[in-house]
């Protein structure tokens, strides 16, 4: 996602999220809150000489399936050496443990919890679980007639990381990134999404095999959230691309997407809530 679609993941979580959460995150994060910092992680990528200028591989996983004809995951085929977003979350997750043996120094587990934020985020955007066109990067469209780019179109990477949010923002909630957010968390609460928050966290409550490592149940989470967005790309981001790619995707393409995307950033928001909850629970 772009910095707004981060933000909002955040926004949802520091809604969600209980009280010692909170305390021990915003601890973490130096007073900072949970929205304010979620787009860390794409300020410090870009710089390849800074220290993390290696983990721009870990904000997405190149799924080699077929879409929109087939999808599915294969980890062993789609993240060999656990260089990718799965990987990535299964590791800052453990990086964060304070209740086993290991207890990494607090910058390390600042720098943890600031990219696994980020990653609860991209995870759920359709197109960094997929590999065709690396992750929609060379598709290009039409958006709202955009004319931005040297070939007067844009990414539709881009279209999903930013355009529609935005678009949606200011069409349906005036431009206030407060009204879009606490939309969000009201549906999550009290409204359309309720009874589907407990599926999307299923996995954070099932004791794993391998209960004694939060490692695994994160990796295992983590696979299903990518399977769950690489569905997607198979049933709504590319089909309706391939149908007409010369089409404004900022009318009928846009309107379809809403729903999708509104979906993406609330569960992001409160798995972030769900596993943060449960990680940080023995930390103070
Ligand atoms: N971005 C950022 N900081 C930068 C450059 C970009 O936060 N210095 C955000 C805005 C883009 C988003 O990153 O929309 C792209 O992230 P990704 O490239 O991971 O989708
Ligand atoms: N991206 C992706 N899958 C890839 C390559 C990149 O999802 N195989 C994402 C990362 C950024 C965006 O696309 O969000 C643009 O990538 P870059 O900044 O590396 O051009
Ligand atoms: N909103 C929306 N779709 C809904 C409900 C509300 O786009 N199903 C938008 C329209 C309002 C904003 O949310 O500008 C605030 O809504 P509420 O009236 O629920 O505070
Ligand atoms: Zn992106
Ligand atoms: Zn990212």
């Amino acid at each position: 996602w772009g910095s707004i679609g981060h933000q909002l993941t955040g926004y949802i979580a520091d809604h969600l999220a209980n009280k010692h959460t909170i305390q021990v995150s915003t601890a973490l994060l130096n007073g900072w809150n949970m929205s304010r910092t979620t787009t860390w992680a794409d300020d410090v990528k870009y710089n390849k000489s800074l220290p993390y200028g290696w983990s721009g591989p870990l904000h997405y996983i190149d799924i080699e399936d077929n879409p929109p004809h087939e999808c599915g995951l294969n980890l062993t085929r789609d993240c060999p050496d656990g260089n990718c977003i799965v990987g990535a979350i299964a590791n800052y997750t453990n990086r964060l443990d304070c209740s086993g043996k290991q207890y990494l120094p607090v910058n390390d587990r600042s720098d943890a919890l600031k990219f696994l934020i980020h990653f609860i985020g991209d995870i759920t955007q359709p197109l960094h679980a997929c590999n065709r066109q690396i992750g929609g990067n060379t598709a290009f469209a039409i958006f709202d007639g955009a004319n931005t780019t040297q070939y007067g179109k844009v990414q539709l990477h881009a279209i999903w990381d930013t355009y529609i949010i935005e678009k949606r923002l200011k069409n349906d909630f005036n431009d206030s990134f407060t009204a879009y957010g606490d939309f969000l968390v009201h549906q999550i609460l009290k409204g359309a999404y309720a009874h589907h928050v407990p599926l999307w966290n299923s996995c954070l409550r099932k004791k794993s095999n391998h209960s004694k490592h939060d490692n695994h149940r994160a990796l295992r989470c983590a696979i299903m959230w990518a399977k769950d967005s690489d569905k997607l790309d198979c049933s709504v981001v590319w089909p309706a691309y391939d149908a007409d790619p010369k089409a404004d995707l900022g009318l009928d393409y846009y309107k379809n997407a809403i729903p999708v995307v509104d979906m993406q950033l609330a569960k992001a928001g409160a798995r972030m809530a769900a596993l943060l909850d449960k990680e940080l629970k023995k930390c103070h």
